[in-house]
């Protein structure tokens, strides 16, 4: 697709954009083009839907985490016990949601290699908007489509 579409939708549609937001020093909006200048990567996929059973995909897109910290938390990079407070609230267009923790996806940490999906099987996402990807998800209720939002909160404590 070239600039100026991206730019501007066509008949078929508006662009989708994803709002990063909370606790980030950088708050953006990005769309799935946007998300190409980061390393791209590949999954193949095999989840397990409770009520259409097993699903094969192949995504490409860059990692969460790398557009995430570029987007720069409110916490030092330096120092791996400043980021164990964070969480990453992912949003689809319909409300389908869910949480990650920080660290599931930090290399220190459980390094998995999430995606932000901007193609499923060789089809570009660029106005369904981005997908979650999470292949070492069993079942595929985290694999949101349409996402819209992701907020980042470092607020969260077990205090009563
Ligand atoms: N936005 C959005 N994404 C979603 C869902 C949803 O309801 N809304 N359902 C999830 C569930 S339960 C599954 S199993 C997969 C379904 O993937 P499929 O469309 O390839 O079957 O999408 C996931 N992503
Ligand atoms: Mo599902």
């Amino acid at each position: 697709m070239s600039q100026s579409l991206a730019a501007t939708g066509t008949a078929a549609g508006p662009v989708a954009e994803l709002a990063l937001g909370g606790d980030l020093t950088c708050p953006a909006r990005l769309t799935v083009p946007d998300l190409l200048a980061w390393p791209q990567h590949e999954a193949d996929v095999s989840f397990e839907c409770s009520t259409s059973g097993v699903q094969h995909h192949r995504f490409t897109g860059p990692l969460l985490h790398d557009v995430l910290a570029d987007a720069r938390p409110f916490f030092d990079p330096g120092r791996r016990k400043d980021r164990l407070r964070f969480l990453i609230a992912v949003s689809g267009a319909d409300g389908h949601h869910a949480l990650l923790s920080w660290a599931e996806i930090d290399p220190d940490f459980g390094q998995a290699p999430v995606l932000l999906a901007v193609t499923i099987d060789d089809t570009p996402l660029d106005r369904a908007g981005p997908q979650l990807v999470l292949p070492q998800d069993r079942c595929g209720a985290r694999h949101i489509s349409g996402i819209t939002a992701i907020r980042v909160d470092g607020g969260y404590t077990a205090w009563a």
